[in-house]
């Protein structure tokens, strides 16, 4: 039976789509790289879930009730109520957006050069923030995650077992804390269970390692949970969420994904009041005064009400069965796609979709340009263009290669994903005819966002490009 979404439409926003002719230019002008378009130059924007989204009439109207009062806010005080009722953490502190929360708490847990920050797969700006800090990521995700034929119903779970034999080769104090990232963008918006967030509280305790959540998707990581996980399928998603979170000692959180909004972040703490003291008085000089950290106050009362409407059931059932729908067209296209489909994007394997061309060449990079092209719809690489260099400046390889095509909140019709799946099984058909790319410049951190890159075929227009990608 269809489950039809719980809300209508009340504004609707215009989209074009701009001539084929005009794409190619558009693309060719924006150095195939598709951060450098502008919006208007893109039909469908799946690029990111992340403040993409639509509000509710309530949150809407939340904008209007903000107390913009630069000490003690009232929007303040009822957002740190919400997030205190939803994670059962006492200390609440926001911050402009998830990297904000990250550049405040991880140079306080990052204590000596080196140090280890152990996570099922961080996410790119926050393996930034670790290094910045000083430490070093380690990724312990199951190694299901990495095949995207294996069908398993939590890839998102950290390695307990890897993870328990890390600890016991290290000394304490070579390990800062343990992040797990819920939903896991990296391996395809993937679970994790609430026995895999039991098991590493148990060894992280035997250890004495601090534990975290990086909690962007935590509501689709809630219902995925009910849905999976036997014992919750009868439990409530606030119940499921307080769960969770009370296998970690605080929480960082992009607000932009399931809090509902188009900016704002959180950092909360569930009772260590030392730290709390510290992250405040990092808090103030970087994002802001306590009670408003970065955000405005209409900003935090529109979060208040989007948390909220974040673990409501039916959200969860509409926005998940819209991406798996998503997924599914595309597999019986026979676009081949990590499985089981994620919550809040489908993830395209470009390494089998176009197996002719190297990591080198950036395969699901070649796929989004030629998506583009096809149809205007904008979706990006999660693969080796975005994982970059390692130290001595070597183009590094990335376990997967993914096209992400991320879904926003409440923003898409079904038809509108229909069509982006039609446009892949085209290119699927004539998948053969297309190449790689290769850099012609990039910056020296997080290139992927203003790096400029050439069709291989098209030879090198820039003499040091080569130079650039020796990788062997
Ligand atoms: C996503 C993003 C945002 C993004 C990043 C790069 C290119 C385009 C869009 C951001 C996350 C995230 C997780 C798990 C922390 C952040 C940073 N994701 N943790 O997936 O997914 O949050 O953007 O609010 O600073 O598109 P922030």
């Amino acid at each position: 039976m269809v489950r039809p979404e719980p809300y209508r439409i009340k504004m609707v926003e215009p989209i074009r789509l701009i001539s084929r002719e005009e794409r190619e230019r558009r693309i060719a002008e924006a150095g195939y790289n598709l951060f450098a378009l502008r919006a208007e130059d893109v039909f469908i924007d799946l690029l990111t879930d992340s403040g993409t989204g639509a509000m509710s009439d309530a949150q809407w109207a939340a904008l209007l009730r903000g107390d913009e009062s630069y000490a003690g806010s009232r929007s303040f005080s009822r957002l740190q109520e919400t997030v205190r009722e939803l994670t059962g953490y006492r200390y609440v502190l926001p911050t402009h957006q998830g990297r904000g929360a990250e550049h405040v708490l991880f140079p306080l847990l990052i204590t000596r050069p080196g140090q280890l920050v152990i996570g099922n797969l961080h996410f790119d700006t926050t393996r930034a923030h670790i290094q910045l800090a000083g430490g070093r990521p380690v990724d312990l995700v199951i190694p299901e995650a990495y095949d995207t034929t294996v069908d398993h119903p939590f890839k998102g779970n950290l390695d307990v077992d890897r993870l328990e034999a890390l600890l016991k080769s290290t000394p304490r104090d070579a390990v800062a804390f343990i992040l797990v990232t819920v939903t896991c963008n990296s391996a395809g918006g993937q679970p994790v269970s609430l026995a895999n967030l039991r098991a590493v509280r148990a060894v992280a305790d035997k250890y004495g390692v601090p534990v975290f959540l990086d909690a962007a998707r935590f509501a689709e990581n809630a219902y995925f949970i009910k849905m999976r996980e036997p014992g919750y399928a009868g439990r409530s998603i606030p119940s499921i969420v307080k769960e969770m979170f009370s296998y970690a000692d605080g929480l960082t959180m992009s607000a932009k994904k399931d809090g509902l909004v188009n900016i704002g972040g959180l950092l909360a703490l569930r009772d260590d009041e030392d730290l709390f003291r510290r992250c405040q008085a990092r808090l103030v000089p970087f994002e802001g005064f306590p009670t408003y950290g970065g955000l405005a106050g209409r900003d935090m009362e529109a979060l208040a009400e989007g948390l909220r409407e974040a673990v409501d059931e039916d959200h969860l059932a509409a926005r998940i069965g819209q991406v798996e729908r998503f997924g599914r067209w595309l597999e019986e296209a026979g676009v081949p796609v990590q499985r089981p489909i994620g919550g809040h994007a489908v993830y395209v394997d470009a390494k089998r979709f176009l197996p002719h061309v190297p990591p080198h060449q950036f395969p699901a990079q070649a796929l989004a340009v030629e998506l583009y092209r096809e149809a205007g719809v904008r979706g990006v690489e999660v693969g080796s263009f975005l994982l970059g260099r390692d130290e001595e400046g070597r183009q590094q390889t990335a376990p997967m290669e993914f096209l992400r095509l991320a879904v926003p909140r409440r923003t898409y019709t079904d038809n509108h994903l229909r069509y982006a799946a039609e446009a892949l099984e085209r290119i699927m058909a004539r998948r053969d005819a297309i190449g790689g790319f290769r850099i012609v410049y990039e910056p020296p951190v997080l290139r992927h966002f203003t790096a400029h890159l050439a069709p291989v075929s098209a030879g090198c227009p820039q003499p040091f490009a080569n130079e650039l990608l020796t990788e062997d």
